[in-house]
């Protein structure tokens, strides 16, 4: 990887990505793509170009792959999955359509590319506790339909056309740097915020909700280090099944309260997001990509909260709180 284009480049994961690409690959360009209702600000601005590219216009892809001399591609467009059952149209539109602009700017112009998949490309009748990396995929949302697709599809540009594809099934992303919005799982962010801000957090998933989580500092490393693999050693592409944690709301409240002992919690569900949340696995097996590609995460949920709570009273710029149990 030398040139690398980002697409989504100022949402949850695509802001920090590109700052940690941009620190891994100084000789080369890092551009972030974004659309004109989320431009880039600070740092991320300051740091290289940036440049419009909004995923459903293949020509505006290709005009940027050029300009740079692109050769690695983060797809990292997407609408989140509870968002995404209120714009149906749109979801497909972006997490498809999209996706298939952006394989063939790849093919046309030779370049990998690496697009998320998701614990939400599975549905009911997947087995739920430790998922295996191969199993029955029947989604019922739409996220989860367009993830299942773009599985297929990458994997067909690579079989078909030589295209270098390569993928994850990012579990919920936990992370201080940039809000999530829309996602099942973003409850796991905003418990965090409540508790340094002192506030009563609402919880819209019922106690007992199990589902993979990951802090952003793994699964950025599982990102760089899936487009790095050796490809011989892949056995799989679109998508390795990755894994750090798995909790429910009763478990991560718990351990914020071994720091923060007054937090408080109270249930206030949502349903949709509760179907959806009941429909995805309670944690995954990630085997394959242990062997294939020497995955391992660093966080657990006790380094993570400490980390959390640090980072979000300084951004916040409440007195940080001392973290000793
Ligand atoms: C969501 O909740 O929609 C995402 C995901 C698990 O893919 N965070």
């Amino acid at each position: 990887m030398k040139n690398i284009l980002v697409i989504g480049g100022t949402g949850q994961i695509g802001s920090e990505l590109i700052m940690k690409l941009r620190a891994l690959y100084p000789q080369g360009t890092v551009v972030c793509g974004y659309i004109p209702a989320a431009p880039p600000k600070g740092i991320l601005l300051e740091s290289g170009p940036a440049e419009v590219v909004d995923i459903t216009d293949p020509q505006q892809i290709a005009a940027v792959v050029d300009k740079y001399k692109i050769d690695t591609i983060y797809n990292l467009a997407a609408l989140l999955s509870a968002v995404a059952e209120a714009k149906p149209q749109l979801a497909w539109a972006i997490g498809v359509g999209g996706l298939y602009n952006t394989l063939e700017v790849a093919r046309e112009k030779g370049c990998a590319v690496f697009t998320p998949s998701s614990i939400g490309s599975f549905g009911p009748s997947t087995p739920h506790v430790k998922t295996p990396q191969d199993t029955i995929q029947r989604p019922e949302t739409i996220y989860g339909v367009t993830k299942v697709s773009g599985e297929l599809l990458s994997d067909y540009y690579a079989k078909r056309f030589g295209v270098d594809t390569r993928s994850v099934r990012f579990p919920g992303l936990i992370s201080y740097t940039t809000l999530p919005g829309g996602g099942t799982t973003d409850y796991a962010v905003d418990i965090y915020y409540s508790a340094v801000k002192n506030e009563t957090f609402k919880c819209p998933l019922k106690p007992g909700t199990f589902m993979d989580m990951m802090y952003m500092p793994d699964a950025l490393r599982a990102a760089v280090e899936i487009m790095e693999a050796d490809p011989t050693k892949l056995v799989h592409r679109n998508s390795f099944n990755i894994a750090s944690m798995s909790f429910d709301p009763e478990i991560i409240a718990a351990k914020i309260r071994e720091y923060i002992p007054g937090f408080k919690m109270e249930y206030e569900l949502d349903p949709l997001r509760q179907a959806i949340a009941d429909s995805w696995p309670d944690s995954l097996d990630d085997t394959c990509a242990r062997e294939e590609w020497g995955w391992r995460p660093e966080f657990d949920l006790d380094a993570m909260t400490r980390d959390m709570i640090t980072n979000l009273c300084e951004k916040l710029q409440i007195p940080v709180l001392k973290l000793e149990k």
